[in-house]
């Protein structure tokens, strides 16, 4: 072989192995996942997450987030992160927070601060980390840590679209939000393969969903000043 060839031989090789990778991870099957109240009305700002057997080194690495702090708020209320992610906490206010969580073992401190002086805080524990700060205690906020790379949160029509992978053998799709009162068991629903294929699931609540944190109808502006 001349070295022409051998380098015609390797790029072939690396095509050949650059397609194999690339289907086995774009490779998926949709399905729609929609979260409605007992009266029949979508639910936005829900966190929906897969988890897949065997799924194992498919899997992304987990991906850094940014939890804002603005006009007193935490800014998302509600954010999901992969175990493991980096969360950084800027604050874009111009009076001082003092960010906690008490959710151990997720719990952690950023002492009194304004701008963005503090590392990232990294999650490694699955769980739902609630955040408080000291300073204004109607700040009210929700980090959700789930050990899977499969996770969005319902939109406007209480709906998201999320990718199964064809290599997983059966997956289960939970659901969570702070103004759910269901029951636990309620809140999953698990697809065996490959005996069931599902492009469309429905979680119907059964009980009464809490009022919103931040209601921006109801909040007080500035121009009523
Ligand atoms: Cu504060």
């Amino acid at each position: 072989m001349t070295g022409r060839q051998i380098n015609r031989t390797t790029s072939t090789l690396l095509a050949l192995l650059l397609s194999v990778v690339s289907s086995a991870v774009v490779h998926a099957e949709t399905i729609e996942v929609i979260v409605v109240d007992p009266d029949g009305v979508p639910v936005p700002e829900v966190v929906v997450f897969v988890e897949q057997d065997g799924i194992g080194l498919l899997r992304a690495p987990p991906e850094s987030a940014v939890m804002d702090q603005r006009n007193k708020q935490f800014v998302p209320h509600v954010l999901v992160v992969q175990k493991g992610a980096s969360v950084l906490f800027p604050n874009s206010d111009v009076i001082g927070h003092h960010v906690y969580s008490f959710s151990k073992p997720n719990n952690f401190v950023l002492p009194l601060y304004k701008g963005d002086p503090h590392d990232p805080v990294t999650f490694n524990h699955n769980g739902v980390v609630m955040l408080g700060c000291n300073i204004h205690d109607h700040m009210l906020g929700y980090i959700v840590v789930v050990d899977t790379d499969v996770f969005e949160l319902t939109d406007e029509s209480g709906s998201v679209l999320l990718n199964i992978a064809d290599s997983t053998t059966g997956y289960s799709v939970n659901i969570w939000s702070p103004r759910i009162r269901d029951g636990k068991q309620e809140l999953t629903k698990r697809v065996d393969r490959p005996s069931t294929t599902v492009s469309k699931m429905t979680f119907v609540l059964q009980r009464k969903l809490r009022a919103p944190h931040h209601d921006p109808t109801e909040a007080v502006q500035w121009s009523e000043y």
